[in-house]
């Protein structure tokens, strides 16, 4: 089965607490603080894979997490550092999250950080000072939470191969390169794109042969423009007609349904397919009536360049990919879609909180405040210098303020009652 969208689920790991220790040895009353930082929490990493050919088995497996790190321990022990979840994807894979492009993974061994794990907490050893040496408090490690990204599989071939099924698309794509796809006499053989590397003396390219397109395909008939998608990464477009007009078939009528498709294509999605340069191959040169119709379609193609082949008989191929790598040589790389250069949020804002104002009384709560209420020693001077400091640059002392409250209100933040100090 061909996947080429799907929606996983993601998680750094969260980074491990922090150790509150304190240096024990028979005979040694009162040793110094010795807790050990958290380990941090492993980060999730896409990575390209060109063994790797479809979304598929994350169809199967839609959840990735990285492992926490584990806590500190005393004697200094830093916690382990929590392993990494690795995501395959071919290559081609757009990542998305929000809807925003994140990813864009085009070679293989590429390696992105979607999400960075948690940093483990410090441990009590860290807080020591001069003055202050028996820090009985640790830092908790950064919470990592989940995300959920969109992954899109969009091939990157320079040159596309569209047109009827049956027309001989895979025929051709099997005698220009070493790919061996399934040939046969029906319509909808492939039903999956097909990709191969194809060596000419103008330069090598990588060509595309893609699932047949039907009258309606725009609108979901056949197979649907499902794969027209691969078509918008290539950079030019060989438009493979069956020129022997079997089973009473037009091949001016079958060049312009296709044409339509496209520019239908191109409507419903703004994808600029149909404005990408084409090729026109009329295949079964063998067989006869198809030198007429080619005569035919020339007319109707206007100033797209025609030639008249036969896949199976291997006449007049060279020509066409020989024209084709010249072409490729004269058009641009395709442009680098866009990727946002967004951070992903990976860990629990410390600035999750709200405010409200309760019968004279101020409460900030939320889950940054829970993880500052504990992050902090109330009985160390210190500690709760720091709190307050923490207060005032999240910003939750300016939203107390602005909601009225000043010197000497109470305030909860969470359960913990405090006089405000502006
Ligand atoms: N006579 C003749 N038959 C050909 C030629 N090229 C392909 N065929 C035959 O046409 C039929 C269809 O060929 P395919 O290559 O499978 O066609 P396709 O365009 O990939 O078709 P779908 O995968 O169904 O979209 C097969 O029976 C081929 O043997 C040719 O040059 N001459
Ligand atoms: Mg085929």
């Amino acid at each position: 089965m061909f996947v080429d969208r799907v929606v996983i689920k993601v998680k750094a790991g969260s980074g491990g607490n922090g150790c509150v220790s304190f240096h024990r040895e028979k005979f040694i009353m009162n040793g110094g603080p010795d807790g050990g930082d958290g380990g941090s929490g492993g980060d999730v990493i896409i990575v390209g894979d060109n063994q790797v050919r479809t979304l598929v088995d994350l169809r199967y497996r839609q959840y990735h997490e990285a492992e926490n790190g584990t806590d500190g321990s005393s004697q200094k022990r830093t916690g382990k550092r929590g392993a990494d979840a690795v995501v395959r994807v071919p290559l081609g894979t757009m990542v998305f999250a929000d809807d925003k492009l994140i990813a864009d993974i085009k070679s293989n061994g590429e390696r992105r950080v979607i999400l960075r794990g948690g940093r483990g907490g410090h441990g009590n050893a860290r807080f020591a000072t001069a003055t202050r040496q028996a820090p009985d408090f640790a830092k908790p490690g950064e919470k990592a939470v989940q995300r959920e990204l969109v992954l899109e599989l969009k091939l990157i071939a320079d040159v596309g191969l569209i047109g009827f099924p049956n027309a001989g698309k895979s025929t051709l794509l099997s005698v220009v390169s070493a790919a061996k796809p399934k040939i046969a006499n029906y319509p909808f053989t492939t039903l999956e794109p097909n990709i191969g590397m194809v060596r000419t003396d103008n330069g090598d390219f990588v060509l595309a042969d893609l699932p047949g397109l039907i009258e309606g395909a725009a609108d979901g008939a056949g197979l649907g423009h499902t794969f027209l998608r691969h078509a918008e990464r290539t950079r030019l477009l060989i438009h493979v007609i069956d020129g022997s007009g079997q089973e009473d078939r037009d091949p001016v009528s079958d060049y312009q349904i296709i044409q339509n498709e496209l520019k239908a294509y191109g409507e419903k999605f703004g994808a600029g397919i149909f404005a990408k340069p084409q090729l026109i191959a009329i295949n079964k040169a063998d067989l006869p009536e198809t030198d007429e119709n080619a005569a035919r379609v020339k007319e109707a193609a206007g100033d797209v360049p025609v030639f008249v082949i036969s896949a199976a008989a291997q006449k007049g191929v060279r020509e066409l990919i020989n024209r084709a790598a010249a072409m490729l040589r004269e058009l641009p790389e395709p442009a680098a879609e866009l990727e946002s250069s967004i951070e992903l949020e990976s860990i629990e804002p410390l600035t999750g909180f709200g405010v409200k104002k309760e019968e004279g009384e101020f409460f900030a709560y939320g889950p940054g405040m829970r993880r500052l209420i504990d992050s902090t020693n109330f009985s160390d001077r210190d500690s709760v210098a720091w709190f307050h400091k923490q207060l005032i640059n999240i910003g939750v002392i300016a939203a107390l303020r602005d909601i009225g409250a000043s010197q000497g209100d109470t305030v909860y933040v969470e359960d913990m009652p405090f006089d405000f100090v502006d």
